[in-house]
């Protein structure tokens, strides 16, 4: 089915059909139902038009909200704009879905005066996982940068953030049992230009986290907090020396700190280049496990959701049979601490624990190996998160010219952003993919305008294709409805990148 232009929902949802010119947005029409999921739409409503409908506790409301577990599968709703407004999830989930998809329909008339277009919609998503990961460890983001990335990526219909808590530029969350983490792992972060030599680095305590957790909660999204091991882990040495070997330089890191104008890693001290691979934690000491299974289990206590990501990314300075030995341990860690590994691709090298998800950040035409790595999950018994680094990666600059990002899997425009299909990517039984992520790394990234950036519009390329099957989505049709979320963004404060293929609207 192909969506009328009438319509421009982003995601495109399993089925929508127009219906008759406008319904106006009466200030005086109350939102009924499910409690939570009324004060959402009364604060979206408001923060959009200034318009604050009353929530009232009868059943007659213009708007009624629901939750009905016969509407149809996990996270769906459907939708009715007529003469009233029913929303029905299949969950809370679903329901705040359906809230996303009518705030959408709000559009103004021609007197510019706020009205809903008039629709039934009946929707559900094609994949379970549907993430954004932010890396927080080359740039740090304060609590309330994260939950206004946060509450935009729900707006999406996007149901996890992934938060990359280290790196060797920095370590970001406070651990108990390890408390020099945060007092001198946490002070730098990468060298952007854009923060014109700025190294200001930053930790969340564990209450800063839990807010976070319990603001992602309250939008349905799931919280996946990575540390990253057993590479990437030069800011652990600067707070204790003795869990990491010193630094390895391979011939990247050297001509990219040469032509970037970068210090190299130095033992001990801060490191603020934008060199991989260089870091790698003893594998061969008790003490190692002790700190990692510290570190897992004060993550599982604060982490209500299923997944601990333990990193395994270009672990170039670890032997590969140490990093082997080294991610065999840390995924029966996490298993034995009753969540579900997650470790990038290069971890499937290893007896990963049964059931760890594999995260593929190769690119959409997979090197042999990258491919049998990925495959290596799906055998144990886990499935898989695409990332395709070429396509997926928020990151890449979006064209040659561009300012910001890194171009190391090529550039990356929106259509390439888009076209691109999760089934085709790798040849695994189609259930085993668990869904799709998109990936923002900050080296380049010195506020959160220039995340805005870099995320919008690709964003909403990766969330279509995490929600929408294939034959409900198409470049065409993509390019028409995206063009009219501007305004929406624009009211948001969204400063996105307005790429040219785009006809961006006003109204
Ligand atoms: C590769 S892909 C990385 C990150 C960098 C990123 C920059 C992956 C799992 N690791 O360490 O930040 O490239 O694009």
């Amino acid at each position: 089915m192909v969506l009328p232009d009438s319509l421009p929902l982003v995601p495109a949802p399993v089925s929508a059909l127009p219906g008759e010119g406008l319904l106006p947005l009466a200030s005086d029409v109350a939102v009924t139902g499910d409690p939570a999921a009324a004060a959402l739409l009364i604060d979206l409503v408001a923060a959009r038009t200034g318009i604050r409908l009353p929530a009232s506790g009868d059943e007659h409301g213009g708007v009624v909200l629901g939750i009905d577990p016969r509407t149809g599968p996990a996270e769906g709703y459907r939708l009715a704009v007529a003469d009233a407004i029913e929303v029905v999830g299949s969950d809370a989930a679903g329901l705040a879905h359906g809230i996303r998809t009518l705030l959408q329909l709000l559009t103004t008339d021609d007197a510019g005066r706020w009205a809903w277009r008039r629709a039934t919609v009946a929707d559900a998503p094609r994949f379970a996982y549907r993430g954004v990961m932010l890396d927080v460890a080359r740039r740090f983001f304060p609590v309330d940068e994260v939950k206004l990335v946060i509450d935009r990526a729900a707006a999406l219909k996007f149901n996890h953030l992934h938060l990359h808590l280290s790196d060797d530029q920095g370590w970001r969350i406070h651990i108990d049992a390890w408390p020099l983490l945060s007092q001198r792992a946490s002070t730098a972060s990468a060298m952007s230009p854009a923060r014109s030599g700025s190294t200001q680095g930053g930790c969340y305590s564990k209450d800063d986290y839990r807010e976070i957790v319990a603001h992602a909660a309250s939008r349905h999204v799931t919280i996946v907090p990575e540390i990253d091991m057993p590479g990437h882990t030069h800011a652990i040495g600067v707070a204790y020396p003795e869990l990491v070997e010193a630094p390895v330089m391979n011939d990247a890191l050297l001509a990219d700190a040469e032509r970037l104008g970068q210090a190299l890693p130095r033992a001990g001290e801060p490191y603020t280049g934008w060199g991989v691979g260089h870091s790698s934690l003893r594998i061969h000491q008790t003490r190692t496990y002790e700190f990692v299974r510290d570190v897992l289990t004060e993550l599982a206590e604060l982490t209500p959701g299923p997944y601990l990501h333990i990193g395994g990314d270009e672990s170039l300075g670890t032997s590969a049979e140490d990093f082997s030995t080294f991610i065999q341990r840390a995924t029966a860690i996490v298993t034995d601490l009753g969540k579900t590994p997650i470790a990038w691709h290069e971890a499937g090298a290893a007896e990963v624990a049964p059931g760890t998800v594999g995260q593929y950040w190769g690119a959409l035409e997979p090197t042999v190996t990258h491919a049998a790595h990925a495959a290596q999950f799906v055998r144990r018994g886990g499935s898989l998160i695409l990332s395709p680094s070429d396509a997926a990666y928020l990151d890449m600059k979006y064209d040659s010219g561009f300012p910001l990002g890194l171009d190391w899997a090529g550039t990356v425009g929106l259509r390439r952003a888009y076209e691109w299909e999760p089934a085709e990517l790798l040849e695994v039984a189609p259930d085993a993919i668990a869904g799709v992520e998109a990936a923002l790394w900050t080296e380049s990234v010195g506020s959160l305008a220039d995340a805005e950036q870099l995320m919008y519009p690709r964003i909403a390329a990766a969330a279509e294709i995490a929600w929408s099957t294939r034959d409900t989505r198409s470049w065409d049709g993509f390019r028409e409805r995206l063009g009219a979320l501007a305004p929406a963004w624009r009211a948001d404060g969204i400063r996105f990148h307005p790429v040219a293929e785009i006809d961006w609207t006003d109204r």
